[in-house]
């Protein structure tokens, strides 16, 4: 098969040039690699099985062939199971994420790891949030008591996670504790979950569903809230900013070092480090130190340093191809394997820093927090004696560059409505809405999948809300696409529908600039947490459920296992949620009908039990119309016209 022109591989006309760089010089892509990769019709759908040795058991098509595995597994249990593991794999890496800081803090505070406390008041608000006395207590003592808060949610065996209790919605609760869902802690459940996936154990695939949902709690809790909240304690809370985008960040005469992954806690030394280093690097010949960002530690830098992006996830490889980066470190989640074989064609160190994440051929600088210093210092100063390296006749470096807007956490959002209105700040959204002025919300989150065409569908589908009124917040990977197509800037008003403009532009104005941007960067994956907390103090205010909002949740060019937990996460908040790539399931009409309620009055859906449902719609106009529909539905129940 022939590979497909560049043009219909990404939008972004930087990657193009890049991806027939690497073609012309005979290197593999993800985005040729994908045109090679058959996907397999079993695995497609989600009959295909693997839990034991008796298999692998699939399940054929149409009722033609095999119709149980094995031990007697029918397809609906299969699928189930299936997708049960895939949303706890998601889970693990965000709780994962989440007692990386939680133990951070801890070391901090003990003297024995080089961070100290930035965000007091930020601390004082969770602490509260937790139930904790904060009277009396100087900032260690009650980051101490957080951290142990946090940790108890991998630890206690009775009870309900502390996160949950803190951040979760009241009516969301009771409706959880009634059907019987709620996780005690993190460890326990994602075990659990494992043990009802074993070849012999839940075969109940409604059962299993609500497992999964369980899952959903865990990670948005114990994962992104968690993470979110520690992070803004210890880094500080993001704050608007100016932000570039696009590979023209990449400066022929400066080192160049890209962080990619996913925990800020290695991330946020590497910039501190280049910027104590940079003489070094003058002393090479070189005129500084530029660090940028990929994926979601681009996300974590951009919100709270301003730290420019590079690329997001599909176009990973493309920093390298320039031939002008000297080194790319990385933590863990959504790092290609692939990275390190277009690096051996370059220059290129790709640096590897957590035991339990690294890459052959890659060098590995061990990270921990207690020598956060020396392994950022030893990352710098490998990428400055790279700087000699180059080879100049391959250097090429696509020299676009957007500007766009991020920083906007939930406490920055409140402070430009206080600009409006000082004793009410959600007032103003709030009447917007009621009126009609906005629509209703969706949250654009998630990747790029080198499977579809690189931002085409997070861009359309955003453009599409956007005319219809609808205010889009933006995370993730998706929010780099949003960025890179002008939607996180005030210029992308230009597509907005007139009552929106009107209103960003107001509250713009009101906070002396030009207006604000359509869609609202609110920062990386755990950051959904943000979108969640905007929801429920939305929710609380109208004394409604988050169920009742007219809102939604889409992710057009998702490909990890952490969106289908995230999207799990929301669904069970009442949510409805797009995905826009295979969540591969279809091969159960049961999973597919508790899932997305498409047949009228099947038993057990989660729209039914929770409020809101999976959208599966591939081309994105088609999905705008979908969610449009939905929050109209939302907005009559309430009595908005
Ligand atoms: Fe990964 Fe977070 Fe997706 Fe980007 S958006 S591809 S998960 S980096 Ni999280
Ligand atoms: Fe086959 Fe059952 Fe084993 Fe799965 S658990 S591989 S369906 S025998």
């Amino acid at each position: 098969m022939g590979l497909k022109d560049v043009k219909d591989l990404s939008m972004d006309t930087g990657v193009q040039q890049m991806l027939a760089k690497a073609r012309e010089e005979g290197i593999d892509t993800a985005f040729d690699r994908a045109a090679k990769m058959n996907q397999c019709g079993f695995g497609s759908t989600g009959v295909c099985c693997k839990h034991c040795l008796e298999g692998p058991c699939r399940i054929a098509p149409n009722g033609k062939g095999a119709q149980t595995g094995v031990c007697g597994a029918n397809v609906d249990t299969i699928v189930a199971r299936n997708f049960l593991t895939t949303v706890t794999e998601g889970t693990a890496s965000h709780a994962e994420h989440a007692r990386e800081v939680a133990h951070a803090i801890l070391e901090a505070v003990e003297g024995k790891a080089p961070y100290a406390i930035q965000d007091e008041a930020k601390l004082k608000a969770v602490a509260q949030g937790l139930g904790l006395n904060t009277e009396g207590k100087n900032v260690n003592q009650l980051a101490k008591e957080v951290a142990i808060k946090a940790l108890e949610d991998f630890q206690k065996q009775h009870g309900t996670l502390n996160w949950l209790k803190f951040r979760a919605n009241s009516k969301s609760v009771e409706n959880w504790k009634k059907l019987g869902l709620l996780p005690v802690n993190a460890h326990l459940e994602i075990t659990k979950a494992m043990a009802r996936q074993v070849m012999g154990g839940d075969a109940d695939p409604t059962n299993l569903l609500l497992g999964t949902v369980t899952m959903g709690l865990v990670d948005g809790y114990a994962g992104l809230h968690m993470s979110t909240d520690l992070q803004d304690i210890l880094f500080g809370t993001p704050k608007a900013v100016k932000a570039q985008y696009r590979l023209g960040v990449i400066k022929k005469e400066m080192v160049n070092i890209s962080v990619h992954g996913h925990i800020p806690l290695l991330a946020e030394k590497v910039v501190e480090w280049a910027g104590k280093l940079k003489d070094e690097a003058k002393a090479v010949g070189a005129q500084g130190i530029n660090v940028v960002g990929v994926c979601c530690s681009g996300n974590e830098l951009l919100m709270r340093k301003g730290v420019p992006v590079a690329t997001n996830y599909a176009s990973q490889e493309m920093p390298i191809i320039t031939g002008a980066l000297e080194a790319m470190v990385v933590d863990i989640q959504c790092i290609m394997p692939g990275l390190q074989t277009v690096a051996s064609c370059y220059h290129t160190e790709i640096i590897t820093t957590l035991p339990y994440v690294k890459m052959s051929g890659a060098t590995h600088v061990e990270f921990s927090t207690e020598r956060a210093d020396e392994a950022a210092q030893e990352i710098v100063r490998k990428a400055i004696a790279n700087f000699k390296k180059r080879d100049p006749r391959k250097i090429s470096i696509p020299n676009e560059v957007t500007e766009a807007y991020a920083g906007f956490s939930v406490e920055q959002i409140v402070e430009a409505l206080k600009a409006v209105n000082a004793e009410d700040p959600l007032k103003p959204l709030v009447d917007a809405i009621a009126s009609g002025q906005i629509l209703g919300a969706v949250a654009l989150v998630g990747c790029t999948n080198p499977r579809v065409k690189q931002d085409s569908s997070n861009v359309a589908l955003a453009m599409e809300l956007i005319k219809n009124n609808v205010l889009v917040v933006a995370t993730g990977c998706s929010a780099h696409s949003l960025g890179k197509f002008g939607l996180l800037s005030p210029d992308g008003l230009q597509y907005a529908g007139e009552s929106l403009r009107n209103i960003l532009t107001a509250i713009g104005q009101a906070n002396g600039l030009p207006a604000l941007p359509p869609a609202l960067h609110m920062g990386s994956c755990v950051d959904n947490s943000r979108i969640a907390d905007l929801l429920n103090a939305l929710a609380n205010y109208l004394g409604v459920g988050i169920k009742d909002l007219p809102v939604a949740g889409s992710c057009p060019e998702t490909h990890h296992p952490k969106a289908l937990a995230i999207g799990t996460y929301f669904i069970a908040n009442g949510v409805d949620v797009h995905v826009g790539v295979n969540p591969q399931v279809t091969g159960s009409e049961l999973v597919v009908n508790v899932l997305t309620a498409e047949k009228e009055n099947f038993p057990v859906t989660t729209d039914g039990l929770f409020g809101g449902k999976l959208i599966y719609e591939e081309d994105p106009v088609k999905a705008a119309e979908i969610i449009l529909n939905r929050i109209k539905a939302k907005r009559k129940a309430l009595g908005l016209s």
